[in-house]
């Protein structure tokens, strides 16, 4: 054991970012029982197995480890339909036999109805949502659930593995106290839900990295960036496969920085999605767990509250290494190579390492696309900056929108229209 906090990692050694932050770590134990069915690649086991590495290495000593609330009903119809929450809430799958009932809300192979659904996703939402509150409160730093960051769900129908938008309910919580939330989408496939949930906002900015071109969703183009108010404010960043560490930093990097500089974020939601590493069982992308923490380390050295969500991830091992790794980088500590024995030990052999080899698969991306697209992204931020500063209204508390809550019998369809406000 090595460090102040215990455990197999090493403390930090120096330098700006070595300023220690306020880390809450929100983690539900029953996560990991659910489960999508045979043949699924979604395993929320991979979740505990993430936990039980930072146990292991001796993260949780170093962060608030909390327990999160599920999410009631009224918190998910704060962005979905009541009558999408009313089917996921009675949706079961021994009584799911009406085909039409299926397809109105896209209940497929990607995304079917599993046993205690509707409680898995009040465990991931409640966990985004209450995140969230933390930072309103200013009672941490960064923020992170592994369980969240399921980016593709709709108002009213699932897609792609997702059924509720944990991440716009959470940027949704945010606003109240927050003028601008900046949301950035590591995962490989593109963020469409909350693209979507934010596209006519100049309040929040969505920038997602993607592969693009025949995969799944569909959407993401370099041209597409947000209507009317929210014209820039989306951000599209198509590639090919094979990116490496070195040519995602080339994009990645500089057009943060410029998104840091001209939308001047109070708040950032950074979605994780780690099937955008080497080796990942959809993915098709050859980042290393440290190129892909490298997003992580660069926005947590803006010195903005920050909140850390999962996503995607197939291969499972490679997903708890990078999560695991991840939340070293929000604590500042590097945890060291050699992994630590505990009961899920025997799935990182051979070699038992937090780090993997990339491979030698073609990087598709040539240096004139990448330029390309940086020049088309940097020159469409450049019309932000000089765009007139918008006026923003103060907004009612997490407090005093609770005791309001408390004090009212609204209808779902109010509650909507209060987020049309909030926007
Ligand atoms: F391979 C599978 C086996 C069983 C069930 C589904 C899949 C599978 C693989 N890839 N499904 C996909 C993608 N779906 C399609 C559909 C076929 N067309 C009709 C559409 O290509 C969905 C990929 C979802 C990716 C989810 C995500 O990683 O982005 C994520 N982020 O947060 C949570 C999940
Ligand atoms: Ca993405």
């Amino acid at each position: 054991m090595e460090g102040a906090g215990g455990g197999n990692s090493l403390p930090s050694t120096s330098g700006a970012d070595a300023v220690k932050r306020r880390v809450s770590y929100f983690y539900d134990p029953d996560v990991g029982n659910y489960y999508y069915g045979l043949g699924h690649p979604m395993k929320p086991h991979r979740i505990r197995m993430t936990h039980a590495l930072l146990e292991k290495y001796g993260l949780l000593d170093r962060m608030k480890v909390i327990h999160p609330q599920l999410a009631r009903d009224r918190d998910l119809c704060a962005f979905h339909t009541d009558e999408y929450v009313a089917f996921l809430q009675s949706a079961n799958p021994e009584t799911l036999t009406n085909p039409c009932v299926a397809r109105r809300f896209n209940i497929t192979d990607d995304c079917p109805v599993f046993y205690r659904l509707f409680e898995f996703c009040q465990t991931y939402t409640g966990a985004s949502v209450d995140a969230a509150k933390e930072l309103n409160r200013s009672n941490a730093d960064i923020v992170i659930n592994w369980s969240g960051g399921l980016h593709h769900a709709k108002r009213s129908e699932a897609s792609g593995f997702c059924y509720v938008n944990d991440i716009v309910l959470a940027i949704l919580k945010l606003l109240e106290n927050h003028d601008r939330v900046l949301y950035v989408d590591i995962d490989i496939h593109h963020g469409d839900g909350v693209e979507e949930a934010f596209f006519t906002t100049d309040r929040v900015m969505t920038v997602s990295f993607h592969k693009f071109g025949e995969y799944f969703p569909g959407t993401g183009h370099l041209l597409d960036n947000g209507y009317g108010k929210g014209k820039y404010y989306a951000v599209n960043v198509p590639l090919n496969d094979g990116i490496d560490d070195e040519s995602y930093h080339y994009l990645f990097k500089p057009i943060i920085a410029k998104v840091m500089e001209v939308f001047n974020p109070d708040a950032v939601v950074l979605q994780c999605g780690a099937d955008s590493l080497s080796g990942d069982r959809l993915g098709c992308f050859n980042l290393s767990v440290k190129g892909h923490a490298e997003c992580v380390r660069y926005l947590r050295s803006f010195n903005v509250p920050l909140m850390l969500l999962g996503g995607g991830g197939y291969t499972l091992r490679n997903v708890a290494r990078c999560w695991c790794y991840e939340t070293g980088v929000a604590l500042h500590v590097e945890v060291n190579d050699k992994m630590p024995d505990h009961e899920y030990l025997g799935y990182y052999g051979p070699d038992y390492n937090i780090h993997v080899a990339t491979s030698n698969m073609e990087n598709k991306n040539s240096r004139k696309s990448l330029d390309d697209i940086k020049a088309k992204i940097l020159d469409n931020l450049s019309k932000l900056q000089h765009a007139p500063s918008v006026q923003f209204q103060e907004w009612p508390t997490d407090t005093e929108l609770d005791e309001e809550d408390e004090n009212q019998e609204e209808t779902n369809e109010d509650l909507n229209s209060d987020t049309d406000k909030l926007l």
